[in-house]
């Protein structure tokens, strides 16, 4: 998952973190980067030629992404679910489009879609010793075994 810069900027970092930690996930990842138009343009590639693209590019160049990477049963079907359909006007209350965001363009965090693009996209974001290999303490009691 990544937090955009409009949820930076309207301080919803701890409250989108918050929310995946309450369920149970475990944070593995976690850095603020600045993408360059590349990155951002590589980090969208399957979104070249949809008349959003440019816009998208140019919003997301240069301005500050929390990067996260969270594991957990079910991390990566259930993470689109908590944060809600693209346009947050269609996005349930108890979503995080659905209560933090307005604005399609301005929709608050981006979730991987796929075992496979969440791959590519920590390949894309992180180095391998940037992501952690730790137990939550608490392991056993959000998991039966
Ligand atoms: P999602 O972020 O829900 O996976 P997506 O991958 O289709 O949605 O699009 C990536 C981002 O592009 C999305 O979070 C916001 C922007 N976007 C998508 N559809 C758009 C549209 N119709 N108009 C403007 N921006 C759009
Ligand atoms: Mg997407």
């Amino acid at each position: 998952m990544a937090i955009k810069y409009d949820a930076i900027q309207r301080g919803n970092i701890s409250e989108i973190l918050g929310r995946l930690e309450k369920k149970g996930y475990k944070i593995v990842g976690l850095k603020m980067v600045t993408p360059t138009r590349q990155q951002i343009e590589a980090h969208y590639h399957d979104l070249k030629g949809r008349p959003f693209f440019a816009g998208l590019v140019d919003y997301m160049t240069g301005l500050p992404l929390v990067c996260i990477v969270a594991e957990g049963k079910g991390v990566i079907s259930y993470s689109r679910v908590m944060i809600g359909a693209t346009n947050p006007l269609v996005a349930p209350p108890g979503t995080i489009r659905g209560d933090l965001s307005v604005d399609v363009g301005r929709n608050s965090v981006h979730g991987s879609d796929s075992v496979e693009t969440a791959k590519d996209e920590i390949n894309l974001w992180f180095k391998p010793e940037e992501v952690a290999n730790y137990e939550l303490a608490n392991a056993q009691w959000v998991y039966e075994k």
